[in-house]
């Protein structure tokens, strides 16, 4: 298994659009764990191929306390939403920023798992939350896009600044 760097908000790569897992092979399970990895290390609760730089519709979740309870979704697709929710969400792709997102309060997502079996789940609060997150990176959209062009302006400079502080 293997760390990898994480892209960083406004980084061009994180608007690709991520393409379907044609073939569940070692290739696609080492991705998983390598993600799983970055993710539990980061510390995070999801983590989407696309934040790695790979364009491959992949992201793993896990939001329980024991970090024990790893969701892989491959090729996910939400085939159901209800309801409207508003959660303060972070990313690992724009570290120290925190915002309120408005989605879906209840969502159901269909994908398929690491032994190639169509899978279904319906999830609410956080993991709705989380499902939603992960699945925008997959289209090349980051929270911060849900946010007004002010903010997204104050989020670049700030970032940039940290940048300058870091370097
Ligand atoms: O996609 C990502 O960058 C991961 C992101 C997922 C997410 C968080 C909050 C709302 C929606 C989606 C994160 O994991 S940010 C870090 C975080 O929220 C967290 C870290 C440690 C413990 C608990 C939460
Ligand atoms: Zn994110």
């Amino acid at each position: 298994m293997a760390l990898l760097p994480i892209l960083r908000f406004p980084d061009a790569r994180l608007k690709k659009v991520a393409t379907p897992v044609e073939k569940i092979d070692d290739g696609i399970r080492r991705l998983v764990a390598d993600l799983a990895e970055t993710m539990y290390e980061a510390p995070g609760i999801g983590l989407a191929a696309t934040q790695v730089d790979v364009h491959k519709q992949v992201v793993v979740i896990d939001i329980s306390e024991e970090k024990n309870q790893l969701l892989a979704l491959i090729n996910p697709r939400i085939t159901h939403r209800d309801g409207v929710q508003v959660y303060e969400e972070g990313c690992l792709s724009v570290p120290g920023i925190y915002d309120k997102v408005e989605r879906a309060a209840e969502v159901t997502v269909e994908y398929l798992d690491l032994e190639n079996q169509i899978r279904s789940c319906s999830a609410d609060g956080l993991l709705a939350v989380c499902i939603q997150h992960e699945l925008d990176h997959l289209q090349g959209k980051v929270f911060v896009d849900h946010l007004s062009q002010l903010k997204q302006m104050r989020i670049k400079n700030k970032l940039a600044k940290q940048a300058r502080i870091t370097a």
